[in-house]
């Protein structure tokens, strides 16, 4: 992968007003989240169209870059040269974020941070609906009150929809079943609100599952792809899991991202469901995946009670026309190929060789 000029460590936020970015000839993007899943691939893409990205992080005791530090590429004495600029900022931090936008300037904001975590969100409802849910607020308000043309995205989700059947389009009824759905909706309805009362131009995009080899690693089809990586390597013996029997539509990060942009490219501002349209249960996604590489999921799956949530959305399949006619965005990789993406991923990063394992891999 290309290497581009990057600040190698966040820069303070009076650093950043000592800089003018506005006078770059590139759009200009902020993502929150960039860390994330969806950052990183998000980042990846905007850079890819020219854009100059800027991306929130937070500061912990770890440096936290694993997804983007392939992006990285330092030039510590001109970061207004820079094509990626990394700022610390916390979305529950209203006074860093206003600096920031005041900053920065962006042409468009991309709104991704969250605790995106659903059965976690149990344990922290509070925190989550400050981050998830006040956070969005936040961007709005700073957005609003300095009266710039940006352009905002929002990371709905199809968690949202929670006990409401499928198929699950713009116009179903939202019925959320966990503090983030919660905290997510709230986002949801600002953001719709900030467009029709302040006129900004807000979109949400309501998208169902997406995965990748940059899946967070409690996520359950990571958690399932890397399990199988762990037994094939000979550490670990059974995958302990929660609920096999809901359903989830699946698709692949890759193509989620470039959904988000396309809505901030439209005339008009609008919310779309982003999904493939079709569903599968936990359990086929352990089949098949147990499947690739020849195993049997009886001999390793056992139930843990520990991963069972205290109210589950038992189906999820999104209708995606509207996105498919109006932005002209379909999923492209197919769920063989995400899954299959995400056991290699896996195995390699544990020491074992796909080609021996992954059933129709090919011989390096
Ligand atoms: P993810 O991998 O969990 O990434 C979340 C990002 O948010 C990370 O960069 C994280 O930073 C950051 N973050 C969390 N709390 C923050 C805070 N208080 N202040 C600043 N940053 C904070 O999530 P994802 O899968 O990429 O999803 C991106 C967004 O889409 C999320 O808002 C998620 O809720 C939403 N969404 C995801 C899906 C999906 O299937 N992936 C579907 C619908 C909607 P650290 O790295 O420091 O933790
Ligand atoms: O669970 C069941 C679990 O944690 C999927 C987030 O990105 O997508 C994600 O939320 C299903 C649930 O994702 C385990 O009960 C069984 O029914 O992978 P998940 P999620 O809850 O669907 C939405 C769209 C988002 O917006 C969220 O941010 O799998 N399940 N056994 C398990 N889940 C986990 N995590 N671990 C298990 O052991």
């Amino acid at each position: 992968m290309q290497r581009r000029a990057v600040w190698l460590q966040a820069i303070s936020v009076a650093q950043c007003e000592a800089i003018d970015f506005s006078s770059a000839m590139a759009q200009i993007a902020l993502i929150t989240g960039i860390t994330g899943q969806d950052g990183s691939y998000l980042a990846e893409f905007l850079l890819a169209k020219g854009y100059q990205v800027h991306g929130v992080v937070r500061r912990s005791s770890t440096m936290n870059r694993g997804r983007i530090d392939h992006l990285q590429h330092a030039n510590p004495s001109h970061p207004e040269t820079s094509k990626f600029v990394l700022h610390y900022g916390d979305m529950t931090d209203s006074g860093g974020l206003n600096r920031l936008v005041k900053t920065v300037r962006p042409d468009e904001i991309y709104n991704l941070a969250a605790q995106s975590h659903v059965q976690i969100s149990f344990d922290q409802p509070e925190y989550t609906g400050d981050a998830d849910g006040l956070g969005t607020t936040r961007l709005l308000e700073a957005i609003r009150t300095m009266g710039l043309p940006t352009r905002f995205y929002q990371a709905s989700t199809s968690e949202m929809f929670g006990l409401t059947p499928p198929p699950q389009s713009e116009s179903t009824p939202f019925h959320p079943r966990s503090p983030y759905a919660v905290a997510k909706l709230y986002a949801h309805w600002m953001t719709v609100n900030y467009r029709e009362a302040h006129h900004l131009f807000a979109c949400s995009g309501i998208l169902f599952n997406h995965e990748s080899p940059r899946r967070g690693e409690n996520f359950v089809t990571r958690k399932v792809t890397r399990g199988i990586a762990q037994i094939l390597a000979g550490k670990l013996d059974k995958l302990r899991m929660g609920n096999l029997d809901p359903k989830r539509d699946w698709g692949h990060a890759r193509d989620y991202v470039e959904a988000m942009w396309m809505m901030l490219q439209q005339d008009e501002p609008d919310d779309y469901v982003i999904a493939t349209g079709v569903t599968r249960s936990v359990k086929d996604f352990v089949d098949t995946a147990f499947g690739l590489v020849g195993l049997d999921p009886a001999k390793y799956v056992v139930s843990d009670p520990a991963y069972m949530r205290p109210a589950e959305v038992h189906e999820l399949r999104g209708d995606p026309s509207k996105a498919q006619r109006e932005l002209g965005w379909k999923a492209e990789t197919s769920f063989d190929t995400l899954v299959r993406e995400m056991l290699e991923n896996d195995m390699k990063l544990e020491g074992v060789d796909p080609t021996h394992h992954l059933i129709g891999a090919a011989k390096s």
